[in-house]
C-alpha cells in the first residue's frame, strides 16, 4: 500500500495543474486528449518522476492510448529513463510495457476503466520525451462469444452490414485437449489505419481485431489485424483460440467472416483432409 500512497502524493502534487500538465495528474476522462512529458518535442527535463493515472468516467469502458511517433527517450535498454504503462490505477497493478528508445510504442487498451502512465528520467542524457493520445471506449453493443462445437462461423456483428461502432468483442474458440483449431477468414474489411507512420507494420489504431494462440493478452500473439489485410488462414495448437475486436466511434467497415474447425491430432491424416 506504501506504493499506492506515495503515488498518491505525488500525483496530488501535480493535480494542481491542467490535465495535459508536464508531471502527473489525475485525468477523468470526458473527451479524448493529450499528455506529454515536460519539454515535448525538443528535451524532457532530468530527474523526472511522474506519474497520470487515467480514468474512464464510466466503469464499463476502457482506455486507448496512442502514443505519438515522435518518440525518444534515452535508450540503454531502459535503464535510466522509460515510460511505464500500468494496466490499473496504480503501480501494484500489472505492467504492460516499459518503453525507451525511438520507436514508439503501439497502442494500448486498458482490461479495466484505469490506466497509470509513469515517467522516469535519470539525472543526464535527455531526449525528445513523449506525447500520447488518450480516450475512453465507448461500451457498445454485447458482442462477446465463445464456441465449442467441432466447426462455426464468426463474423463481426451485423455482418455483411458495416458492423457497429465502439464494439469490444472477444471472441473464444475451445478445443479439446490435443486438438487444432484452424479458422479461415472468407471476407476481411475493418476500418484502415489510413496514416500510418513510418516504422512499416500495422497499428490499426482506429478499429482492429488482434488473434492470439491462447487467451486474449496471455496467449502467443499472432497478429493484429485492419484494412484489407485479411488474415488468411491461422492456426491455434493451444486448443484454445482468441480474438478481440476493438471498433471506435466513427467509421466502419463491412467486417469480417471466419469458418473454424477443430481437428483432433488423434486423426489419421486423411481424417485431418476431410474438412
Ligand atoms: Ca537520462
Ligand atoms: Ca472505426
Amino acid at each position: 500500500m506504501r506504493g499506492g500512497l506515495l503515488l498518491l502524493l505525488l500525483t496530488q502534487a501535480a493535480s494542481a495543474s491542467a490535465p495535459t500538465g508536464n508531471c502527473g495528474g489525475n485525468i477523468t476522462v470526458e473527451e479524448p486528449g493529450y499528455l506529454t512529458s515536460a519539454g515535448y518535442p525538443i528535451t524532457y527535463p532530468p530527474s523526472q518522476r511522474c506519474a497520470w493515472a487515467i480514468t474512464a468516467s464510466e466503469p464499463g469502458q476502457r482506455i486507448l492510448v496512442n502514443f505519438n511517433q515522435h518518440f525518444y527517450l534515452e535508450d540503454r535498454g531502459c535503464k535510466y529513463d522509460h515510460v511505464e504503462v500500468y494496466n490499473g490505477g496504480d503501480e501494484l497493478s500489472p505492467l504492460l510495457g516499459r518503453f525507451c528508445g525511438n520507436v514508439a510504442p503501439s497502442p494500448i487498451v486498458s482490461g479495466g476503466n484505469r490506466l497509470l502512465i509513469k515517467f522516469v528520467s535519470d539525472n543526464e542524457t535527455q531526449e525528445a520525451g513523449f506525447s500520447l493520445r488518450y480516450e475512453a471506449l465507448q461500451k457498445g453493443p454485447e458482442c462477446s462469444r465463445n464456441f465449442t462445437a467441432p466447426r462455426g462461423v464468426i463474423q463481426t456483428p451485423g455482418f455483411p452490414e458495416h458492423y457497429p461502432s465502439n464494439l469490444d468483442c472477444t471472441f473464444v474458440i475451445f478445443a479439446p485437449e490435443a486438438s487444432e483449431i484452424a479458422v479461415e477468414f472468407d471476407s476481411f474489411d475493418v476500418e484502415p489505419d489510413a496514416k500510418p507512420p513510418p516504422p512499416p507494420g500495422a497499428l490499426c489504431r482506429h478499429d482492429q481485431l488482434e488473434i492470439w494462440d491462447g487467451f486474449p493478452a496471455v496467449g502467443h500473439h499472432i497478429g493484429r489485424y485492419c484494412g484489407q489485410t485479411s488474415p488468411g488462414r491461422v492456426i491455434s495448437h493451444t486448443g484454445i483460440l482468441s480474438m478481440t475486436l476493438i471498433t471506435d466511434s466513427s467509421i466502419a467497415g463491412g467486417g469480417f467472416s471466419a469458418n473454424y474447425t477443430i481437428h483432433s491430432r488423434g486423426a489419421s491424416p486423411s481424417a485431418r483432409l476431410d474438412q
